[in-house]
């Protein structure tokens, strides 16, 4: 058997384990639930901490009278042979401890209940996107400007957005954690949920905030992030007005050699340009992202590489499944001089 010290050293080292999985995120506290950045999340941390300290009198009250019984009445001969005073069905005191229960319960499912119905239902008036799920990346529709975008869902600060979720494949989960809750999106269902960011700081021009599915959903679930950028009224104005233009043409040389190998290469069968391949059945149909102004964002892949890391393109050209387990991107063995030209074609669609 282990005893003493071994045994509270195994036990500590199980204990720091398990803590130093919270700190072994993709980024320090991109996804830290309880770093708030709106109003919703601010509330929803609120109510976390209300239920939390319920909870810690609960368990002081409730141990603290066991351990106050055991030592008050504890017996002082081992066979005195006096049994302690019994009782039995004595109405008030078991009316009292049910009725402190039913308070309790009540004074915590009744404002939760009330957030889950008030985070999740749109106002007729709140802005609108559409977020569709796809193995494994978001992908968004905003409605009202006819705009088609991936993995960076750009929405106007300190104004509240009605997601309309749904899926094209299985259930996934959109949790933008320091502004909302989490939600399904489930095929053939719409399911609405709310965010909304507080006001960018002085002087900023946007703010990110991390998104992670968070429902298991096959085999690179782990690599379906994205990310929410705000930005201010002006500012998503202009990025509409940018997206609604049609792609930037080829400037001939490597651009325009890359522009030739999306058509040779077959990656119009899945990818949109406007402007280039509008006959292919727009995005209802294509299954990968739009790639207009694929360099207006910064974040690809399922929000999991970026533009501005220099590597980061020609790695997921020369092998997208190796990044990403089961993309139904495939490996097209392009050439060293293909993933250059495509490169350059890409970086160039602002
Ligand atoms: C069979 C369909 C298919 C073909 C062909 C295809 N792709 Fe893709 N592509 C996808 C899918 C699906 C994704 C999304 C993968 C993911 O994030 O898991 C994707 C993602 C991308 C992305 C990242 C976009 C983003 O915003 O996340 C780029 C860039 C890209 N493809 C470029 C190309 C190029 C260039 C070619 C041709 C050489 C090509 N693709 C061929 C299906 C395809
Ligand atoms: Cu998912």
């Amino acid at each position: 058997m282990l005893r003493g010290p071994r045994l509270k050293l195994i036990l500590l080292g199980a204990i720091a384990l398990v803590l130093s999985s919270c700190s072994l995120g993709v980024q320090d506290g991109v996804l830290d639930s309880f770093d708030a950045q709106g109003p919703i999340a601010a509330d929803l941390a609120w109510l976390f901490w209300l239920v939390f300290w319920i909870a810690a009198a609960v368990f002081v009250l409730v141990q603290g009278g066991l351990a106050f019984t055991l030592f008050r009445f504890r017996s002082k001969n081992d066979d005195d042979g006096v049994e302690p005073k019994q009782t039995e069905g004595n109405p008030v005191l078991e009316v009292v401890w049910t009725v402190i229960p039913v308070v309790i319960l009540a004074a915590i499912a009744v404002p939760t209940v009330e957030r889950v119905f008030r985070y999740t239902e749109c106002a007729p008036d709140s802005m609108n996107v559409d977020v569709i799920g796809h193995q494994w990346w978001f992908e968004y529709y905003y409605p009202d400007h006819d705009v088609w975008t991936a993995n960076e869902l750009v929405i106007p600060a300190g104004q509240e957005i009605c997601l309309t979720m749904t899926s094209d494949d299985v259930i996934h989960n959109f949790w933008a954690p320091k502004l909302n809750g989490k939600r399904y999106l489930i095929p053939g269902e719409d399911t609405t949920l709310l965010l909304e960011t507080y006001d960018l700081d002085e002087g900023a021009e946007s703010e990110e905030f991390w998104v992670h599915c968070a429902e298991f959903c096959g085999l690179s679930h782990a690599r379906m992030r994205a990310r929410v950028i705000a930005v201010s009224d002006d500012g998503f104005d202009q990025w509409i007005a940018g997206q609604k233009e049609p792609s930037v043409a080829a400037s001939g040389g490597l651009e325009g050699d890359g522009l030739q190998l999306f058509a040779d290469k077959g990656c119009n069968a899945c990818h949109l340009i406007r402007g280039v391949n509008d006959d292919s059945g727009g995005n209802e149909v294509l299954i990968g992202p739009e790639l207009t102004h694929f360099a207006s964002r910064n974040a690809f892949a399922g929000g999991t590489l970026e533009l501005a890391n220099a590597g980061d393109l020609a790695k997921w050209l020369s092998d997208p499944p190796t990044w990403k387990p089961g993309s139904f991107m495939p490996n097209l063995d392009l050439t060293e001089t293909e993933i250059e030209a495509l490169e350059a074609y890409l970086r160039s669609l602002k």
